[in-house]
């Protein structure tokens, strides 16, 4: 069965799909790991790794290899973030192509300007394209996908621009309209209560997938009661993690001024090896090394 098909299949039968972001082969090993269903390739992460702004400054080659890295080291599927698609409906004719490509099982793409500014910024750039713009933008991806299974997720960010349920409801029927597999509405309400409401009021026939890194106290336990949310991304829970993770490290060596006490209590050398798949090398080298 293909990454897309498997994808697909988990959003049909089971209650809630969830999704953690990673940026690089080694943090998607770690996602996998801890058993989530898919890799959100989130474009936040990545330019973040990269130390630049959200704000479509890297380019569709650097997603496009991103993904085809992370896709060579992990069996779970991947989620492609691919922003606005990089332009109008050409574009995303070739950002589809590329991504499928590369091993994404499916593609969220959402309905900003090119270039987009990032969704949780405070006073960020937040100006929505035309309706028929997205819709030709969609059917553009839709006819693009070789897998009939890629699905295609078109995101809603009228709540992000402050534009209310009845644009975000009316932009989610236009989407499915124009053939989107299933919509991800973002917000940036510090209350779950935008996202219950829309939830509540949606009346469409594809489901609904949300990122509530803003609301965290929507757990997967109240989402599953919503019903029609079928997929949860954790957006950016990898790279802040990581930061979290190493500034505690750092300040402890900088502060004992010596590496002795984080050595208790950071991984070992050897569960690096594991992750970088030495004993598979080591088997390598026995059967072709002569
Ligand atoms: C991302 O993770 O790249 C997203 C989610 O698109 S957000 O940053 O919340 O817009
Ligand atoms: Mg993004």
């Amino acid at each position: 069965m293909s990454a897309s098909s498997v994808f697909k299949q988990m959003v049909e039968e089971r209650p809630l799909v969830s999704v953690m972001a990673a940026h690089n082969p080694l943090t998607a090993r770690l996602v996998e790991e801890a058993g989530f269903e898919a890799i959100w390739a989130s474009g936040f992460e990545l330019s973040a790794s990269l130390g630049i702004p959200d704000a479509s400054i890297f380019t569709m080659t650097e997603q496009v290899e991103n993904v085809r890295n992370m896709s060579g080291a992990i069996d779970i599927p991947i989620v492609a973030d691919i922003d606005t698609g990089y332009g109008n409906a050409i574009n995303v004719i070739h950002a589809i192509e590329a991504i499928e490509g590369a091993g994404a099982a499916l593609a969220v793409m959402e309905d900003k300007n090119f270039p987009k500014d990032t969704s949780l910024l405070e006073g960020g750039r937040q100006d929505l394209l035309r309706i028929e713009e997205f819709q030709g933008k969609i059917e553009a991806a839709v006819a693009q996908r070789k897998d009939p299974d890629f699905m295609i997720v078109a995101r809603i960010e009228a709540l992000i621009a402050g534009q209310g349920q009845e644009e975000a409801l009316k932009r989610g029927h236009a989407y499915e309209e124009a053939g989107a597999d299933a919509i991800l509405i973002h917000s940036k309400s510090k209350t779950p209560d935008e996202i219950v409401e829309f939830a509540k009021r949606w009346d469409g026939g594809v489901p609904i997938v949300i990122v509530p890194t803003v609301y965290p106290q929507l757990t997967e336990e109240r989402i599953r009661e919503l019903g029609n949310i079928k997929v949860v991304i954790y957006g950016n829970h990898c790279v802040r993690g990581i930061v979290t993770a190493l500034r505690d490290v750092f300040s402890q060596i900088r502060a004992d001024g010596g590496i002795e006490e984080v050595d208790k209590k950071i991984v070992s050398v050897e569960e690096i090896f594991d992750l970088q798949n030495v004993a598979g090398m080591k088997e390598n080298e026995k059967r072709y090394l002569r």
